[in-house]
C-alpha cells in the first residue's frame, strides 16, 4: 500500500514537473514571439520611401521617422473598377506633414507620382492634391501592414481605390506637368490599319494588338512629351509615364477595346475603353467610345460625332482652318466657319469617313487625322 502511496506521488511529482516545464518552455516562447513582432515591426520602421522634386538631391524617409508625425486614423471606402468595394480604416500620416518639413506643401505640386514595389504606379492630378488628405498608412484596421502593403500604403479618402498605392517605394513630386495644346487629332481606327497587329492572348480571347510605340512613332512626329494623358470613356482620366506607356500594348479588339494594357504592368493601369490618349501634340481618338459619349448629330440620315465635341473635349487647339487627312493621302481643308455641320461617321463597311455639307465633294474616306493649320 505505502509503497502505491509513494510510487502514485512520485508520479504525480513527475506531472507537476512536466507541467511546470512545459509552461516554463510556453513563456519563453510567448517571450519568443513578442521579440519576433518585434524584430518585424523594427525592421518595417527601417524601410526607405524615395521622395524626389522635394529637394535638389534625392530625399529619403524611413518608416520609423514617419510614425514620429502627427498620426492620424481615418475610414475610407472606395470602389474598384469592377465594381467591389475596398474599405479599410488607415492610421498614419499625412503627406502634407511630411512636405511640411522641408517648407512645402502638396499643393505646390501639379502632380505626385506614386510608385510601388510591383510596378504599379499611378499619378495624382492637381484637383486631388487641392481638395483632399494624403494618407501614407503604416496600419490598416488597426493592424501592422501584411506583404501586400508594407512599408506602407497610400489612401486618399473620397478618391478612387486606384490611387491607393500599396507597397509603396517612391514618391515623385512634378510641378508644372501641364498638358501640351493639341495640333492632331488622329483617329485610332483607321491608323491601325497601316500598323503591324499582333495576336494578344487575353484570357480566353486572342484579340489583336498594336504597340504604342509603333502608333507614336507612326503618327505623332518626334514627339517627346513626359505626360501622356489617357481618357476611357467612363470619364477615367489618367497620366502616365512615357516608360510606361511605350512599352505597352492597345487591344483593338475584343472586349473592352480599345484597351490600353501590357502583360508586364499590374492590371489596376490597363485603361479600358479608351476614349483618347494625348501624346505631346497629337491626340489618338477612338472612334467607337466617341460615338457613346460625345455628342452626335445628323447629316442626311447619317449620324456621327459632331466636330465641335471632338474638338472641346480633345483640346483640339482653335485654327482659322483644319486640314482633313485620309490613310491614303488624300486631303481636304476647310475654314473653322465651314466646320459648323461637319461629321464624323463610320459607313456600312466599318470605314470612318468625314462629310461636310455645302459645297464640293466636302467628304473624305477612311478619315485618318484632322490637324489644325496655322496661318
Ligand atoms: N501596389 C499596388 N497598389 C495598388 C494596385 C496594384 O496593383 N499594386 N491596384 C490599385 C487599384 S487599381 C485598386 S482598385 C486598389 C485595390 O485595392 P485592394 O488591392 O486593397 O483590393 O488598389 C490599388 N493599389
Ligand atoms: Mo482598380
Amino acid at each position: 500500500m505505502g509503497a502505491v502511496v509513494k510510487m502514485r506521488s512520485w508520479i504525480r511529482n513527475l506531472v507537476l514537473l512536466g507541467l511546470v516545464l512545459s509552461m516554463i518552455f510556453s513563456l519563453i516562447a510567448c517571450a519568443e514571439e513578442t521579440e519576433v513582432t518585434g524584430k518585424t515591426a523594427a525592421a518595417n520602421d527601417g524601410q526607405e520611401i524615395l521622395i524626389t522634386g522635394l529637394q535638389d538631391s534625392d530625399y529619403k524617409i524611413t518608416v520609423g521617422e514617419l510614425k514620429k508625425l502627427p498620426a492620424v486614423a481615418k475610414k475610407a471606402q472606395s470602389t474598384r473598377a469592377n465594381g467591389e468595394t475596398v474599405k479599410i480604416k488607415a492610421t498614419g500620416c499625412l503627406l502634407e506633414d511630411v512636405l511640411q518639413q522641408k517648407g512645402k506643401s502638396v499643393k505646390d505640386y501639379s502632380t505626385i507620382r506614386f510608385t510601388a514595389r510591383d510596378a504599379y504606379s499611378v499619378a495624382v492630378p492637381p484637383d486631388v492634391l487641392k481638395n483632399r488628405d494624403i494618407i501614407l498608412a503604416y496600419q490598416i484596421d488597426n493592424k501592422a501592414l501584411d506583404a501586400e502593403n508594407e512599408p506602407l500604403r497610400v489612401v486618399i479618402p473620397g478618391e478612387r481605390a486606384m490611387y491607393w498605392v500599396r507597397m509603396l517605394d517612391r514618391i515623385d513630386l512634378e510641378t508644372g506637368a501641364k498638358r501640351t495644346a493639341i495640333k492632331k487629332v488622329v483617329f485610332l481606327e483607321t491608323a491601325v490599319k497601316a500598323l503591324p497587329q499582333e495576336d494578344y492572348q487575353y484570357f480566353d480571347s486572342s484579340d489583336k494588338a498594336i504597340k504604342t510605340k509603333d502608333l507614336v512613332e507612326t503618327y505623332a512626329g518626334g514627339d517627346k512629351p513626359k505626360n501622356i494623358f489617357i481618357k476611357a470613356g467612363d470619364g477615367l482620366y489618367k497620366n502616365e509615364t512615357p516608360a510606361n506607356f511605350l512599352g505597352a500594348y492597345i487591344k483593338i479588339s475584343g472586349q473592352e477595346a480599345p484597351k490600353f494594357l501590357a502583360p508586364h504592368l499590374p492590371q489596376g493601369m490597363h485603361v479600358r475603353d479608351l476614349l483618347f490618349i494625348n501624346y505631346g501634340e497629337t491626340s489618338f481618338l477612338a472612334y467607337s467610345q466617341g460615338q457613346k459619349v460625345l455628342s452626335l448629330q445628323t447629316l442626311e440620315g447619317q449620324s456621327g460625332i459632331a466636330l465641335s465635341d471632338l474638338i472641346k473635349q480633345t483640346g483640339l487647339s482653335r485654327a482659322a482652318k483644319y486640314k482633313f487627312n485620309s490613310l491614303n493621302a488624300e486631303s481636304l481643308e476647310l475654314a473653322v466657319n465651314e466646320l459648323g455641320s461637319g461629321l464624323i461617321y463610320q459607313n456600312d463597311q466599318g470605314t470612318l469617313v468625314f462629310a461636310c455639307p455645302g459645297a464640293t465633294d466636302k467628304s473624305l474616306e477612311n478619315l485618318l487625322s484632322m490637324e489644325c493649320m496655322n496661318p
